[in-house]
């Protein structure tokens, strides 16, 4: 076969590049969804001189809007996002879902959520009949004045919450409603990453006039709010307790290249024509693996992948030497943790010594090992991988090798 112009076989190196790193990207992601139910829920009633803090800590549900009386009713709201998904889980989505239980008509109102800004409480309170005109604060209750009844104000009556509305929805006949944003979203991750900051969302209907009440149920009924959130967490591959470079030699056995070990770890022997070697990759528990792809200096080399309980094997074809060809499994998961799962493979055909070059020394090595049988002490000696006793084939191998070098 003629050879390919230079300038067509770099085309080609960076089209199969390509192609590796789209697969590769392919299935990194490994995303989930979660659905969790409020940590705390509460209702702030609207202040009135004549009457006691009022609210409703336990009850089953929260309101938004102006009553038909002209007074504002707030909800509250807080997920505990920290104790639910990995630290460091980068947030995809989210999305509030709450079931609107009554309201005095079905015209549309929209309803916000925006950060609350301080902490807040959920007491013992829990207001009678439709319980729209709440109950006594109990210790601890938000009300309308208090983040925590009756020790701790709001430095704005009707609580302290951020001008940007994070999402909102139209909510009109009663039903199911959701809401989601790429803002809401970042308020679950800035929750994630700081949890000290996590508070919630207030809840705001409208309160342009009277009659605009929504009630929601909250997470004492039996249609708590959900938060629906879809996230990916962050890469903990199961770590390999044992990585080899397989190779039988003739009737001489099958001996490993231990690819860990701190010196010594370079495959030393051919790979034949088609440059073909098998790792051996075992981890500690039973594993799935997504895929396996491998890069190498030439972008020739190929890959495919046998898993068997902990042990995965993969044999590589097109292996050209002189390189460390980099083969990355995917998505290795042990139920526990997942990840991908990168093992660099030194190829330095000849280097017997495993010192990353050939030289005088692997020649004397090998020289020194003639006539000898092939054992597991010396199967590194025997590069032509054709098992017997070492020969002057090995010989003529390491000395043609004479001068290459890893990068
Ligand atoms: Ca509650
Ligand atoms: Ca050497
Ligand atoms: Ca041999």
């Amino acid at each position: 076969m003629k050879a390919l112009p230079e300038s067509l076989r770099q085309l080609l190196y960076v089209v199969i590049l390509a192609a590796v790193f789209a697969a590769f990207s392919a299935t990194r992601t490994t995303a989930a969804t979660i659905n969790i139910n409020p940590s705390k829920d509460n209702t702030l009633y609207q202040f009135v001189a004549s009457d006691v803090d009022r609210s409703n800590g336990i009850g089953t549900h929260l309101f938004t809007g102006t009553t038909e009386d002209s007074l504002i009713r707030r909800g509250v709201i807080a997920f505990d996002i920290a104790a639910a998904i990995p630290a460091g889980s980068t947030i995809n989505s989210a999305t509030l879902h709450m079931n609107m239980s009554r309201a005095n008509n079905t015209t549309a109102r929209t309803v916000g959520l925006y950060k609350l800004l301080t902490d807040w409480g959920e007491g013992t309170s829990d207001a009678p009949e439709q319980e729209g005109r709440g109950a006594p604060a109990t210790t601890n209750d938000a009300t309308w004045r208090h983040r925590f009844f009756s020790s701790s104000l709001w430095t704005t009556q009707g609580g302290n919450f951020s001008t940007t509305l994070s999402a909102s929805a139209s909510v009109g006949a009663t039903g199911l409603y959701n809401w989601s944003s790429a803002q809401l979203a970042a308020d679950v991750q800035a929750w994630l990453d700081t949890p000290a900051s996590n508070f919630g969302w207030l809840i705001l209907g409208s309160e342009s006039t009277a009659g605009t009440a929504k009630r929601f149920d909250t997470r004492e009924s039996v249609n708590p709010p959900v938060l629906i959130i879809d996230y990916t967490a962050p890469s903990n591959p199961p770590q390999p307790v044992s990585v080899v470079s397989r190779k039988p030699h003739g009737s001489s056995g099958t001996f490993d290249i231990d690819l860990l070990a701190a010196t010594v770890r370079t495959e030393c022997r051919t790979g034949g024509a088609g440059g073909n070697y098998q790792v051996v990759v075992s981890f500690a528990n039973p594993v799935t693996v997504a895929g396996v792809s491998v890069t190498s200096s030439n972008g020739m080399a190929t890959a495919t992948q046998t898993v068997s309980g902990s042990v995965v094997t993969v044999d590589l074809a097109g292996v050209a030497n002189v390189q460390t060809a980099m083969i990355t499994l995917m998505n290795v998961s042990n139920g526990t943790n997942s990840g991908d799962v990168v093992i660099p493979f030194r190829v330095l055909i000849g280097d017997t010594n495993g010192n990353g070059s050939v030289t005088a020394s692997d020649i004397g090595q090998v020289k020194g090992q003639s006539g000898q049988a092939v054992t597991i002490a010396n199967f590194r000696t025997d590069v032509t991988a054709n098992g017997g006793s070492i020969t002057a084939s090995d010989i003529g191998l390491v000395k043609s090798a004479s001068g290459t070098q890893l990068p």
